[in-house]
């Protein structure tokens, strides 16, 4: 750590050409010098990750909590996405969604669209052109007996699907990438399943989609499937457990179901905000860690109804408190531990930390730069003129923050935030 002369951190270091004036010298050049600025309150953080989030349903986020799972899909969730085929209308949410999400510091984002092709392309365009770091996936699914003009048939999901990989890996944008994305098990037939697995192999792509999420859905999936031991049988026989799956929710996986997690490198998202806003169930992220599952945090928009990873952190470690509350030998865990799920551990889950999750060398400069005593925020200066330690910056943002302290966001080391309305 290096110290200022006024006795705070150094918390900026520039390095270039700088020119200035000194007493002794009009103009002096300092060539390829380090300049390193106290600017007390100020930090920069990786990137936040959400590693699943439903970008279609943010035209209701904030509504609609009156339901479990099951019903909720049913009344709401399935009727709101058979819109997403007006492109007007899914370029309106769309827009709204990607602005929102990087203004609360998501450098990257993994999005289940709907089942339309244009509209899920137009998804890529949109966060390519705000410059935003994402997976996007055509929702995959031929079984829905509640809205029954929002599902394919196998055949004309697996042709979609070919063509929006195509389609979109020949836009060539840098930081946007296609996913495999059956919506769950109930919506999709094992022939369905079959043909995304092969997909997903034959051209190396990442895989998403949910998991025993709530209790209703498990006994569905033991009706729809009764030839599977376990919910997680199912997609590992259709080869859809990779090293480049990530599967939403997980809250009644078995230990023996986290073990196959591991083995074949398949990642859990974590989405705290939803699972307790449709009474789902609390994952136990503990237990998931101690299995060495690969974890990540999502909004799970809009069964969430925060679009802000910050939020996710916050219910995480709420989560794990009320699992301490039921049982005081639950090992709660840390707000160390939580920051790095946001960020590092979003990038692993998503296997993308070659590339960001932290400011190792050689990696994409994903940041975010943070003002805790942003002007018009909400923590109080009083506050934070209490504390003794530097070190403590950085809890209080997470914890007591939001957008307000995000002041700049940064996506392969271009700044993103503040950004001009390309709307
Ligand atoms: N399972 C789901 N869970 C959820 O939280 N949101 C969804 O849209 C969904 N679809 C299947």
């Amino acid at each position: 750590m290096c110290w200022s002369q006024r006795g705070g951190p150094v918390t900026h270091v520039f390095r270039g050409t700088f020119i200035h004036s000194t007493p002794e010298t009009a103009l002096q050049v300092l060539e390829d010098a380090l300049l390193g600025v106290d600017t007390a309150g100020k930090f920069f953080m990786p990137g936040m990750i959400d590693t699943h989030i439903h970008a279609s349903q943010y035209s209701y986020a904030g509504t609609a909590l009156d339901m479990p799972l099951l019903q909720w899909l049913n009344t709401y969730t399935f009727p709101v996405e058979s819109h997403f085929k007006d492109l007007e209308f899914a370029k309106k949410v769309y827009t709204q969604v990607v602005k929102r999400t990087l203004r609360n510091g998501t450098t990257t984002a993994c999005y289940f669209a709907t089942i339309h092709t244009d509209a899920s392309l137009l998804l890529g365009q949109i966060a390519n052109d705000f410059g935003q770091r994402a997976l996007v996936g055509k929702v995959c699914m031929d079984r829905n007996n509640s809205v029954k003009h929002y599902r394919e048939t196998v055949q004309e999901s697996v042709d979609e699907t070919h063509r929006f990989i195509k389609e979109l890996l020949n836009k060539k944008y840098p930081l946007v990438k296609p996913v495999v994305t059956p919506r769950f098990a109930p919506s999709c037939t094992e022939a369905l399943l079959e043909q995304l697995g092969t997909i997903a192999k034959n051209n190396n792509l990442h895989i998403q989609s949910h998991i025993s999420e709530n209790i209703d859905e498990l006994k569905l999936v033991k009706e729809l499937f009764p030839d599977s031991e376990t919910y997680t049988d199912i997609y590992h026989k259709f080869n859809l457990l990779t090293d480049k799956t990530i599967m939403a929710h997980g809250c009644h996986l078995s230990d023996k179901e986290l073990t196959v997690f591991r083995e074949t490198g398949t990642s859990l998202s974590h989405c705290p905000n939803s699972n307790v806003s449709l009474c789902s169930g609390i994952l136990d992220a503990r237990n998931v860690l101690n299995h060495k599952v690969k974890l990540g945090l999502g909004t799970d928009v809009a069964g969430g109804y925060s679009s802000s990873i910050l939020d996710a952190v916050r219910r995480t470690l709420d989560a794990s408190k009320v699992l301490t509350i039921q049982n005081p030998q639950h090992q709660t865990l840390t707000f160390e531990e939580v920051f790095r799920l946001a960020t590092l551990g979003g990038s692993q889950a998503l296997s993308l930390d070659d590339q960001i999750g932290n400011f190792e060398i050689g990696k994409d400069f994903d940041a975010l730069r943070v003002n805790v005593a942003a002007r018009g925020g909400p923590i109080d200066l009083v506050q934070f003129d209490h504390l003794t330690s530097y070190s403590l910056f950085p809890p209080i943002c997470p914890l007591k923050g939001d957008d307000r302290n995000i002041v700049e966001v940064f996506v392969a080391g271009r700044k993103v935030v503040p950004c001009e309305d390309l709307a």
